[in-house]
């Protein structure tokens, strides 16, 4: 009977500390997670820099003022569709420093191909 009870408790204990260790990690990213919020219009980003920590994740969130747009960083390998009314969200942890070109790559319209911003990684 005490053993069984000496168990039980152990077993307690660990899914405890194993709560507590997830919980704590799930807590941490998403306050590290810094949220950038990005409007996309004919035929510019605002803003068009973003400056973005190495190794710090942040988020991108786009939305568009007007019709589909893209969003492609292909430094990092990370785009997204810009669509009217929705909220496009772009994880991004920039794993190297400089200054990168970002560009639409959804046609939008006469000036699209000038459509591009900044990407500074410090
Ligand atoms: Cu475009």
């Amino acid at each position: 009977m005490a053993s069984f009870n000496r168990r039980k408790l152990l077993g307690g204990l660990v899914v405890t500390a194993l709560a507590a260790a997830t919980g704590g990690i799930a807590i941490r990213s998403f306050a590290a997670e810094r949220v950038i919020p990005i409007k996309a219009r004919k035929f510019t980003y605002e803003p068009d820099e973003i400056v973005l920590k190495l190794n710090e994740p942040a988020i991108l969130e786009f939305t568009s003022a007007d019709v589909v747009m893209g969003f492609n960083a292909p430094d990092f390998k990370v785009r997204a569709d810009i669509i009217p009314g929705q909220v496009s969200r772009v994880h991004l942890t920039p794993f190297k420093t400089g200054t990168f070109t970002f560009l639409c790559d959804v046609f939008c319209g006469d000036g699209h191909e000038g459509m591009s911003g900044t990407l500074v990684v410090t």
